[in-house]
């Protein structure tokens, strides 16, 4: 069987590439696999139908033979473990790697996830103006700590992987990119990432998707 991605059939991120699907596409295509897509509408998002491939009703998805993924870090890492090129040969660095993936989504995306749901949901609030500087600060503080293990290393470990998949899809999202002038190293690493092959279909993929949409809709 063909593995099916599930994704927005209409991303709010006006085909910037910003949903948690991009990491699964790009990871798939780095690693050839060919794949079909399972456009799901926000009603549909919700259905029992869904539910039962993510509990919380949520994009990605991931379906194979007999088998169904939700959390696109584990989707991700079940696509590197399955396929060359993703991880390291290399037991140890194998595990570094995998430790940086979960870093990607445990230790950096929840902080740049949050300054945005403090401007983007709670930005009325009135202790958004008191909580907003704490917020930045403390994502600052992250990026410093991430441009400091990188390095003038390209990647995260000695070669490309999986992990700089999830990495640089956490730093594309606006909240960290507002600050990549600060950190010109981890500007150039997500560029490195952004002309990579892989990247650039899956980003033409999901914009071409997000266009027809919109020329449906009009
Ligand atoms: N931890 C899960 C994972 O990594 O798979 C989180 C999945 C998730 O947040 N999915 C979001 C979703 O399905 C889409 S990616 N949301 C619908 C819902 O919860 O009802 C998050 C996202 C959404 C929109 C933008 N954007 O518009 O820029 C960017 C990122």
């Amino acid at each position: 069987m063909t593995p099916i991605v599930s994704v927005f059939a209409a991303s709010p991120d006006g085909g910037r590439g910003l949903a948690r699907d991009m990491a699964v596409r790009w990871a798939l295509i780095e690693a050839g696999v060919a794949h079909d897509l399972r456009p799901l509408s926000f009603a549909e998002l919700k259905t029992p139908e869904h539910k039962a491939r993510q509990p919380f009703g949520q994009i990605p998805t991931y379906e194979t033979d007999g088998q169904t993924l939700f959390e696109s870090g584990a989707i991700v890492l079940h696509i590197a473990e399955a396929h060359d090129g993703l991880l390291p040969a290399d037991p140890a660095a194998r595990a570094r790697a995998i430790a940086w993936m979960f870093a990607a989504v445990s230790t950096l995306e929840p902080v740049i996830v949050e300054r945005e749901v403090a401007v983007l949901v709670e930005g009325d609030r009135p202790w958004t103006p008191e909580r907003l500087p704490l917020i930045a600060a403390r994502l600052k503080a992250r990026l410093a700590d991430l441009a400091d293990a990188l390095g003038d290393k390209p990647w995260l470990e000695d070669d490309f992987s999986a992990a700089d998949i999830l990495m640089i899809c956490a730093l594309r999202r606006p909240a960290a990119m507002l600050l990549m002038p600060e950190f010109p190293a981890l500007a150039a690493y997500v560029a490195r990432g952004e002309a990579r092959p892989a990247f650039l279909r899956a980003f033409a993929d999901q914009k071409a998707r997000w266009q027809a949409d919109q020329a449906r809709r009009a």
